[in-house]
């Protein structure tokens, strides 16, 4: 284990990372608002839930920020923004999540709140380590499986993610083509939380589709106990 360099984020709510951790934007899908999704989701059983929006200004999303973060408060979820600090503060979002390329971990933790998370994007161990060393509050390992969802990803694997869990004191987040059929190999490979998109999101039934991912990542927790 490396420890953090940094004071560790003392918040009770850091605690509470794992589980299944569902990915929206601001688009309706299939007839339902995003407030719509993130509802099924929850009631599937989601623990975490972040808001991915790449294309629409700021200001349109607030709104949408603060439904989501309400919604999250009202099912004991956590609330994660993606990218943008200054909007997961003006929603009260329990945390940011941000990549490789946005601001440094150090400075977002500077601009918000204390006790708020921060959770980032890693590809290898080198990047996995620094993030930790730099205090976030989760580490997000990924793609660990080929995925149509994002364009520009680096491909990890469980093997990855399993030598960087050994290594980690914080929690670790599997991302990255996850769905029911290789749930298994995430969780074997010691997982913390695991993030998806599509196998939730566009899922014909998204709540009986969070129930059956999260139903299996419980029980696998329960097993390991
Ligand atoms: N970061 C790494 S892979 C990915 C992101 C945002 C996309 C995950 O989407 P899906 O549909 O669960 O593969
Ligand atoms: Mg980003």
């Amino acid at each position: 284990m490396e420890p953090n360099a940094n004071t560790p984020n003392t918040s009770p709510i850091r605690a509470r990372v794992g589980g299944l951790y569902v990915i929206l934007d601001a688009r309706p899908r299939g007839g339902l608002t995003p407030l719509d999704v993130a509802r099924a989701a929850l009631e599937g059983g989601a623990r975490m839930l972040q808001l991915r929006e790449k294309s629409m200004d700021k200001g349109p999303q607030l709104a949408l920020a603060r439904g989501l973060q309400a919604l999250c408060e009202a099912f004991g979820a956590l609330f994660f923004v993606n990218d943008h600090a200054d909007l997961a503060a003006a929603a009260g979002a329990h945390g940011v999540h941000v990549g490789q390329h946005d601001l440094p971990v150090i400075e977002v933790r500077r601009l918000l709140s204390p006790g708020t998370l921060v959770g980032t994007s890693t590809n290898n161990l080198q990047e996995a380590l620094a993030a930790q060393r730099a205090g976030a509050d989760y580490v997000a390992i990924g793609s660990i499986f080929p995925t149509q969802t994002k364009g520009d990803t680096r491909p990890a694997s469980p093997e990855v993610l399993r030598q960087i869990k050994a290594r980690l004191a914080v929690p670790v987040v599997a991302i990255g083509g996850i769905n029911e059929g290789n749930l298994e190999q995430v969780l074997q490979a010691g997982a913390d939380a695991v993030a998806v998109i599509s196998a939730v999101v566009d899922a014909p039934d998204i709540r009986g589709a969070a129930a059956r991912l999260s139903g299996r990542i419980q029980a696998f927790s329960d097993a390991a106990k």
